[in-house]
């Protein structure tokens, strides 16, 4: 194990709720049903992606220009951004600021694979940026996930082969590219969120340096 390759969004914090409640209220203006189980579907999904979901769920795909898609996706996120405003370090998950520091102590490396936009601005206000020996550039990236790309990219930018190295995830189309760029997968959430990890942990306070050692293979 050479590498912990982290997820953001539900993951180090909590943000996957805000997410959550800014794509519902730009649903609820549209009219679209919006509920969590659909929201699982849209976990680790691109800004533009997530829109296209959950236009085509309310059966209107075709009815916006792409630039009122534009307009939608920086209505969701200007109200995705006054959640995250007050973030402070007190919103780091339990258990991910030890695991950080016990990682640096044994040099294992530590990259981060978000497909947010707002990810920077998320580990600056966490005070977390430090920890990160990479930070994926998503604006780099050709293919979202589930495309494993986004992990190799991790991997090659701590100069690791991808079998050294664990995903964290709490999204199905994450665990799918931490499994795709053939890395050991943890999965954060209930195991039938979690198809296809090779361990589930229901929170994050469970991680460790010594728990992921004993698992990892
Ligand atoms: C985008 C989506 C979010 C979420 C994240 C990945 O973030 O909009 O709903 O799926 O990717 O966790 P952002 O809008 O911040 O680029
Ligand atoms: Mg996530």
């Amino acid at each position: 194990m050479k590498a912990v390759i982290f997820d953001l969004d539900g993951v180090i914090t909590d943000t996957a709720e805000y997410h959550f409640q800014a794509w519902g209220s730009l649903a609820a203006t549209l009219g679209i049903p919006f509920d969590r189980e659909f929201n699982e579907q849209l976990k680790g999904i691109s800004r533009s992606e997530s829109l296209d979901k959950i236009l085509a769920r309310g059966d209107r795909s075709s009815a916006y220009s792409a630039d009122d898609k534009q307009e939608l996706a920086a209505q969701k996120n200007t109200e995705y951004q006054r959640l995250i405003s007050a973030l402070t370090p007190a919103d780091v998950l339990p258990g991910i600021r030890p695991l950080l520091t016990e990682l640096r102590e044994a040099r294992i490396g530590i990259a981060l694979a978000s497909a947010s936009k707002n990810a920077a601005f998320i580990l600056d206000r966490l005070e977390l940026t430090h920890y990160f020996g990479s930070v994926v550039d998503v604006t780099a990236i050709r293919h979202g996930k589930p495309d494993p790309e986004i992990f190799l990219t991790g991997a090659v930018n701590l100069g690791v082969q991808p079998a050294d190295c664990i995903g964290i995830e709490d999204a199905q189309a994450g665990i799918q590219a931490i499994k795709g760029a053939g890395m050991f997968a943890v999965g954060v959430g209930t195991p039938s969120q979690m198809q296809g990890a090779d361990i589930v942990v229901a929170t994050t306070a469970e991680l460790s340096l010594r728990m992921l050692e004993a698992h990892f293979i």
